[in-house]
Order: C-alpha cells, then structure tokens, then sequence
C-alpha cells in the first residue's frame, strides 16, 4: 500500500453545512423546494459552517489525511449575472486553512446538487445557458482556491440527481419527464467538459475528475436475453458518465435507442467537439451497491427509489420500455435498513473492469451505511458499520492486487448529517452528530477502527 494513499470521509455542502441563508448565501433548489413542500430540511443540518474546526480537528484526530466536501454554488455567486459573495470565498478559505493547519488533503466538488434557485427559475438544467453559468461558477472556485486545491471534481453523482429529478420525481424540481431527462442528462455531461475545459485553459495545478454513482451491473443468468438486458442497465446506470467524461464519448447503442423515440436535436457538434476534447483525469466512484438485472417481461422498467420497505413499482417510470427490469430483492442476499443490498464484492469486480475500460487512477469518493441510531449513549456501537467498510476496503485492496490503480477511499460520511429526503434519522457518520443535544459531537466506535485501520495501512480484519 501506497504511502500517499487519501483516506478520508466525505461531506456535501447542503448536507451539513446550515447556515441556510447566513453571510449573503442566496436560496438553492433544495432550500426552496423543501422549504414549500414543508419537508424537514437543512437550514441547520450539523452546522458545519460554525463547526468546522471542531469536525476537521476529529478527521485528523482519526488518523485521516484527506476530507472530501463540496462548494455551495449559491454561498459563492450571488446572481445570474455572476457576481461573487466575498463572504462565501472567505468561508472556504477558512475551510481549507483549516484542513491545511490539520494536515489534511481537501478533495473538492464544485457541484453537489444545490443549484442557485435564481438558475432552477430559468429551467434549471434543461437551460443550456446554466452549463456556461456553472463554468462561471467553476472559474471562480479555481481563481479562488488555485494554491489550496489540486484535487477538483467537476459534478457529483450526475445519473442520480439527474434521474431523481426529472424522472422518478422524488428531488427538486420533481418531474418525470424521460425527455427532459434526456436533456437535463446531456446539459450536465456537457458543463462537465466546460469546467474541464476552464481548468486545462487556466493552467491550474492539480488534476480534475468526475464523481459517479457507481453500480456495476449483474445478470441474474447467462441467456442471451439478460447479456442484452445487462446491457441497456449499463448504459443507463453507468456509460453515460463514465463514458463520455473519461472517453469523451457518448455510447453510440444509447444515442441510436434514444434517438428512434425522442428529439435528441438539441445535441449540436460544437457540443460533441468540447466534450471530445475535455476528458476528465481520474474517476471519484461512489459504491452503495450493485445493479441486478433481468429480461424485460412486462411493466415498465423499475428503478428503486428510497422506499424503506416497499415495492417501488408506483414511482417508477421509463426512458425505453423494454430495456431492463432491476432485481428488487433477493431472498438470499443482505439489506440494509433501506433496502440497499449489501454487495461488497461488485466493489472488487466492479473496480477492475472500469479500470479496464478507462485506464484512469480511481477515488473511491463515497462508501457506507445508513442507519437509524441512537445516539444519546456514550458512544455508539455500530459494529455493523465497521463490518461493512470493513468488507468493502477489502474488496478495494483485492482489486489494487489485480493491479488496479486506487488513490483514495472516503467513508460517507465524515460525521452524521442530512441525507436527502430521509432528513437526519438515516445516519451514515463515523461521528454522531445529537441533533437533540445541541449538536454534539460524539466519535461511534467506527471512527476508532478506522483511525487503526489506517494506521495499519489499509490492514482489514
Ligand atoms: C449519494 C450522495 C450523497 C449521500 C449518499 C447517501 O448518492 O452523493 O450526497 O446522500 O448518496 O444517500 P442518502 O442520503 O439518500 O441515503
């Protein structure tokens, strides 16, 4: 195990932050849409903005190097016509003076879903004039915070809020839509080119990547039928993104299916030419899970929405009929509290074919658990964590022997916090954040295994 390797834990600005609308921060997507539909939200979350210190403190306390956590698109522009809150630029300098002072490595995501609502008001992504204001956005970051940070991502997660906001409907702006979800799909990977684009004509030190939901795909057998299943999952779990921001390249089987049922003229080719252009240097995977697969039979395609319990049939919608249905529940496999299975092992399979495919250094950006906890105890026994990072890192250290190239491994998340829609219950933290109790901050007992883990370099039990 390599020396420079980066463990850490990962944050996202809404999520912990609060301070909602402190220091001249104007109003996200979420803080509007969660505010009017009156669901509980994060004005306070952990408040990370005030209790910064604190938090970086504990990382490095735990034997962490590196943090992971995102800029707030509307802490940091004020409006449509690009200006910048000062205040906003000052809070992340204080962010990574800080890590700087704990010897920890900042690991930043330009975009983490809270999109000004002054843009969503204008179409949000289905606007393509918001894929230049994001490489506004993204120059001001690298101006800014050039000689603090030299590992960049341009967007996080693009399929999950993407599908989740114009097609399931569950996450603002809540459509279900598969042409806007087509649209709003390729804006995203096209801004992903801009801000690559910015960053190699300003000349920045560092190197830039792009954070995925990863889940790789599985078939429920060998057949014909399911390969093509397998297929089609593919493309919609995983090619889109990986594809076109490490290739360049959007996969030609997706555009000729899409193309036969939508209008996909809004794809020009001075887009295709800057996308071509502009590839990513690394690759940030997020591993919940896997996808299991089977032939399409009838119905439309299912895709699983937090449910915790319940078939999700309902929500569901289509981009195709006919391309794929996703295995729910296997009697013979472990769940997690909300329904996630539990797969360590995609992990490992997963790492060596992406490798395989792109060539490029890989960050596991994103991996854990989430619990409901009690955290009023002393310290919360959460074994079942433990067990779970524990199984992953394993399934991350087999893929290095096979020769894969892994920099870095982030528990989600650093400390408990908002998690999107199920509000503060679903806890993920290696430290308990009491949200009853002032906010008080409590290491779990994961938190010390991790600091041994690491300090043993990677040594799994
Ligand atoms: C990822 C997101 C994170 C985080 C995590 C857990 O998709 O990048 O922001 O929230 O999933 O998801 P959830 O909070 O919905 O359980």
């Amino acid at each position: 195990m390599n020396h420079d390797f980066l463990w850490g834990g990962a944050t996202a600005s809404y999520q912990c932050e609060g301070a909602w609308k402190e220091d001249d921060k104007v109003k996200s997507m979420w803080d509007h849409y969660l505010h009017e539909e009156n669901l509980e939200n994060g004005d306070i979350a952990s408040d990370h903005y005030h209790r910064y210190e604190e938090d970086i403190r504990m990382m490095a306390e735990g034997g962490q190097n590196s943090y992971r956590f995102s800029l707030s698109w509307p802490r940091i522009i004020k409006n449509k016509e690009g200006d910048v809150n000062e205040k906003g630029i000052e809070f992340y300098h204080k962010i990574l003076d800080t890590c700087k002072k704990y010897g920890i490595e900042p690991f930043v995501t330009i975009y983490h879903w809270d999109l000004p609502q002054y843009w969503e008001e204008t179409g949000g992504w289905l606007n393509e004039e918001v894929c230049y204001a994001y490489q506004h956005y993204a120059k001001v970051c690298f101006d800014n915070f050039k000689d603090k940070i030299t590992h960049w991502v341009t967007f996080n997660e693009p399929k999950w809020f993407i599908c989740s906001g114009y097609l399931i409907g569950n996450y603002p702006p809540a459509h279900q839509n598969p042409q806007e979800t087509i649209k709003a799909a390729f804006h995203v990977m096209y801004a992903n080119a801009l801000g690559v684009k910015a960053f190699r004509e300003g000349n920045y030190p560092g190197n830039i990547g792009i954070v995925h939901s990863f889940t790789p795909v599985n078939g429920i057998d060998d057949t014909v039928e399911t390969k093509i299943a397998m297929r089609y999952a593919d493309n919609y779990c995983n090619n889109w993104i990986l594809d076109t921001a490490a290739k360049g390249e959007i996969p030609i089987d997706l555009l000729t299916a899409l193309s036969k049922i939508y209008d996909i003229s809004f794809i020009k080719p001075k887009h295709l030419k800057t996308i071509k252009e502009n590839t990513v240097d690394f690759l940030g995977l997020n591993y919940y899970s896997r996808t299991l697969v089977k032939p399409y039979t009838e119905g439309e395609t299912v895709l699983i929405v937090n449910h915790k319990g319940k078939e999700s049939k309902g929500e569901s919608k289509v981009i195709l009929k006919g391309w794929f249905e996703q295995v729910l529940h296997d009697p013979n496999m472990t769940y997690t509290e909300w329904d996630t299975e539990i797969y360590p092992k995609g992990l490992q399979e997963g790492l060596i074919e992406v490798y395989q495919r792109y060539h490029l250094p890989i960050y596991i950006t994103e991996n854990g658990v989430g619990v409901q906890e009690d955290v009023s105890v002393d310290q919360v026994q959460d074994d079942y964590r433990i067990a779970f990072m524990n199984d992953h890192i394993n399934a991350i250290m087999n893929a290095m022997d096979e020769g894969v190239d892994v920099k870095g491994y982030y528990a989600w998340s650093s400390f408990d916090l908002y998690s999107w829609k199920n509000g503060c219950k679903k806890r993920y933290g290696l430290v308990a954040v009491d949200f009853e109790d002032n906010l008080k901050r409590k290491p779990k007992k994961s938190y010390y295994w991790y600091k041994e883990m690491i300090q043993n370099n990677g040594k799994t039990i």
